[in-house]
């Protein structure tokens, strides 16, 4: 019974009241994203980006085109914590952790990089992009 305190049970030093919070946030950012479209595209031509599920630039890809200093609000749910490689074209990047560009997880130049650090879990970049904006 240690791990039962005053206030339910104690996960990780978070309750269950703040787990749920942040769930519940979570959901709301994705519905806001749907709702609100991207404003660069995804999958189009010429990608300024491309994103892979798998390391190695393998498993399922996808472009990422900025249409000028914008962003993707939200990968969509086939890539949303699933990059784990990245390919970026041309600009300099800032990776979120939650979609609407929520929770800064890196910044990133032109260049490749085959393995992605760490996992949501750590707060690392792994299995953990969202959101992207172009700021440079
Ligand atoms: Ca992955
Ligand atoms: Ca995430």
């Amino acid at each position: 019974m240690s791990n039962i305190n005053n206030n339910g049970v104690d996960m990780n030093n978070q309750t269950l009241t703040e787990l749920s919070f942040s769930a519940v946030k979570e959901i709301n950012d994705e519905v806001a994203a749907t709702c609100s479209g991207g404003d660069g595209y995804i999958n189009g031509p010429d990608p300024d980006v491309i994103l892979f599920t798998n390391p190695g630039y393998n498993g399922g890809s996808l472009g990422v085109n900025a249409a000028g200093n914008d962003g993707v609000r939200y990968v969509g749910d086939n890539f949303n914590d699933q990059i784990s490689s990245i390919q970026i074209v041309r600009g300099t990047w800032n990776l979120f952790r939650d979609p609407n560009y929520q929770g800064f997880l890196g910044q990133f130049g032109p260049g490749s990089y085959p393995i992605l650090t760490g996992s949501y879990r750590d707060g690392g970049t792994n299995d953990n992009i969202a959101s992207l904006l172009r700021v440079g």
